[in-house]
């Protein structure tokens, strides 16, 4: 949910700053490896993983890396160049939820309480953590700090642990440790994303299917485009997103939204009687729809047809789901007007970043009137990258 502190933009290497944790006089700090878990972007399917429902996400070549070992004392060390105050140490057997300190450490603090809850024999570890993954831009900075910081313990204590176990660990490290009510979307995309594929993700069995993904064979380019925003309130925002879903399955008697079938959609909405809830629902079933078209266009290869797609999902966020925010409207409009095929907010929304599928040849003009029109309306200038599959997380040596 962005929670982290902002971290530098251009990556840098893992070592770079390694020295700068430098061990206390006496002690003995064994190196036992690094490992590295990336930031996501989601295609289509927003909000719907915690309706049961699909996703679409893929992860982007930023990372946040995590050199580790373990300990022997029970002390579990973090660190991390990206913020100051130096390292903070905790007691494994301490660890509990709402005992954090608060701050990024509780994320990987949380993983290693919901690995220890979930029966797995882990216990201290030193862990210097560093990150290119953007903060507060939507592009799940805290889930690639849980992931790797799982993926760092499985290996160093050999857990062994499945991806998908580890993701659906790492969202508990984060509903019930951090207490940030999210689905399961941006754990599984760190932890089982593939280069050069995006994930399609049912919510509810955990079943996958990696769709190939490459836009740069037919002269395409996603752009993410971070507003620079950051989610404010979105935390409180996102939980009464996710109640009022909730009180809309319980009014529908289904178990969850994805139980409501497209074709069934205008019968359901008129058994609701609370506009609000109304407007989320109907945001719920057509993303879901969205996200079956999106995969029935790319099996058919018909890639450039998703743009439209895209953006009548940006709409939907925008006026049902209510979770769009001037900049990123902007984004949108602006892109569209400047020839791109498609384009929408992604992740939780209120700030953070927007999606652009262009020509490669469109897209500096895109990426010029992007910039002109945050400049005319006096918004910080975007930060804006071409996104390219990349792997889901992985030791690095
Ligand atoms: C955030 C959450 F963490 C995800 O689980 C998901 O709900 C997303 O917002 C919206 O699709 O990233």
């Amino acid at each position: 949910m962005g929670l982290c502190p902002r971290a530098p933009w251009a990556p840098r290497a893992a070592w770079a700053r390694w020295a700068r944790w430098a061990p206390r006089e006496g002690e003995r700090v064994v190196s036992e490896g690094v490992w590295a878990a990336p930031g996501r972007v989601n295609l289509i399917g927003e909000h719907t993983d915690y309706n049961d429902g699909f996703v679409m996400p893929f992860a982007l070549p930023h990372t946040t890396v995590a050199t580790a070992s373990r300990r022997d004392d029970g002390v579990l060390r973090l660190h991390s160049a990206d913020v100051p105050g130096g390292a903070v140490e905790l007691r494994v057997d301490d660890l509990a939820p709402a005992r954090g300190p608060g701050g990024w450490t509780d994320y990987p603090a949380g993983v290693v309480w919901s690995l220890r809850e979930a029966g797995h024999a882990v216990g201290g570890a030193d862990l210097h953590y560093e990150s290119t993954v953007p903060t507060g831009a939507g592009l799940s900075s805290s889930a690639a700090l849980e992931v790797v910081t799982a993926l760092a313990l499985s290996d160093l204590y050999e857990l062994g642990l499945e991806r998908r176990w580890m993701a659906r660990l790492c969202r508990r490290a984060e509903n019930v440790y951090v207490g940030a009510p999210t689905g399961i979307m941006d754990q599984t995309a760190s932890a089982c994303c593939t280069a050069g594929h995006v994930l399609y993700l049912d919510t509810r069995d955990l079943s996958q299917r990696q769709i190939p993904f490459d836009l740069a064979a037919l002269g395409l380019e996603l752009l993410v485009v971070d507003t620079r925003v950051e989610h404010a309130h979105s935390e409180g925002e996102y939980g009464k997103r996710r109640a009022g879903c909730e009180a809309g399955a319980a009014a529908l008697g289904v178990p969850a939204l994805r139980d409501v079938p497209y074709a069934a959609l205008g019968e359901a909405l008129s058994r609701l009687d609370d506009p609000e809830v109304r407007a989320l629902v109907r945001h719920i079933v057509t993303e879901n729809h969205r996200v079956e078209r999106v995969i029935a266009l790319l099996e058919a290869a018909e890639v450039r047809a998703i743009g439209p797609v895209l953006t009548e999902g940006h709409a939907s966020l925008r006026d049902d789901f209510r979770i769009s925010c001037p900049e990123l409207d902007l984004v949108v409009d602006t892109a569209l007007s400047a020839g791109a095929l498609g384009a929408r907010m992604t992740g939780g929304g209120f700030g953070g970043s927007a999606i652009v599928l262009t020509e490669r040849s469109t897209t500096p003009t895109v990426t010029k009137s992007i910039v002109s029109s945050f400049a005319s309306a006096g918004h910080k200038e975007p930060r804006i990258f071409s996104a390219i599959p990349s792997e889901g997380a992985s030791r690095v040596s």
